[in-house]
């Protein structure tokens, strides 16, 4: 990806554990890099096709200025989201934050703290077997598109789809959709939680009725596994409710450990089910 660079912009602000910091203040030194795709506005030499670096490098001085934190972390933390939030053009950053007259006592050149901070490509699943499915749905919807750290992108057809695993259950309105977000996987699993919660959902029986269901398909292309995640989803190959829509929003998706795509996958399954005897009803 293409880089535009900001080297050394000097900011006097407040920053620090000391109270004398926070009276007194010091200089700090910002580098950020924004990766992004330049060829439009190198073709176009337009500026509306370009980030500003100029309204950046403003924007870095008013976060380090109207606040006080005491540590360079939380500051770059902020200063990157809000580069993230406010330049669409901006898929990731990484930011330095030098702070040469940290009082250590000791002599030394300078401490700083650099971060990494982007938008991630996520896919979910969204399922319902209980109450007003739909109203559910659009509920979860309007939660998640409120929320800053998420854009929400391609969003499949809602389907009826026969209990899977558990099968005496009322049918499930299912469907998929595709987001960019700040959050890290975990966070995200948090946030998702809560929706889930708002709209009443009890962990009662596993692959039991729920109102709202909202699983992690996949998230950029991490393969990864902790106590409470596993992406990509475990079982998403062999649920033809994840499949079919997830085929609709992102038939060429590739899936980065079993290495067929969407369309392969629910193609796949599909023809199996049909030789089972055994589809969605649509
Ligand atoms: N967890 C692990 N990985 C993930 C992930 N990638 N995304 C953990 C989300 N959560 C993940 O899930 C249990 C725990 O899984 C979470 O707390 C999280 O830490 P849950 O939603 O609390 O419980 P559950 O949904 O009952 O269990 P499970 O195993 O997640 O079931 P699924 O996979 O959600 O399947 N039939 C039809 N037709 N349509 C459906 O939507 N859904 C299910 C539930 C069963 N049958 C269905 C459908
Ligand atoms: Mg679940």
């Amino acid at each position: 990806m293409d880089e535009i660079r900001i080297r050394e912009l000097q900011v006097y602000a407040y920053h620090g554990v000391f109270p004398e910091e926070n009276e007194k203040g010091q200089f700090f030194y910002v580098n950020a890099t924004l990766y992004t795709d330049t060829r439009k506005a190198g073709m176009t030499d337009e500026l509306g096709d370009a980030t500003d670096y100029g309204q950046v490098c403003h924007l870095i001085t008013r976060v380090m200025t109207e606040n006080t934190w005491k540590l360079i972390e939380r500051a770059a933390e902020v200063v990157a989201e809000e580069i993230l939030l406010s330049c669409p053009l901006v898929k990731k950053v990484h930011l330095e934050i030098r702070k040469p007259n940290a009082p250590v006592g000791l002599p030394f050149a300078s401490v700083s703290v650099a971060v990494e901070r982007g938008w991630h490509k996520v896919y979910l699943a969204v399922g319902s077997n209980m109450g007003d499915k739909q109203r559910h749905i659009a509920q979860a919807l309007n939660a998640i598109k409120a929320n800053p750290k998420i854009k929400v992108g391609a969003v499949s057809d809602w389907i009826v789809t026969k209990p899977y695993g558990v099968t005496e259950q009322e049918d499930f309105l299912n469907g998929a959709l595709e987001i960019d977000t700040l959050f890290t996987p975990g966070e995200l699993l948090d946030f998702l939680h809560m929706v889930e919660a708002g709209e009443g959902r009890e962990r009662t029986l596993r692959w039991g009725p729920r109102t709202l269901d909202l699983d992690i398909l996949f998230y950029d292309r991490l393969v990864y596994e902790d106590d409470r995640l596993i992406i990509p989803h475990v079982d998403l190959q062999n649920r033809d409710f994840v499949l079919q829509p997830m085929a609709q929003i992102a038939p060429n998706l590739r899936h980065p450990v079993l290495g067929k795509t969407m369309n392969e996958l629910w193609k796949e399954l599909d023809s199996k089910l049909h030789n089972q005897g055994c589809v969605a009803t649509h």
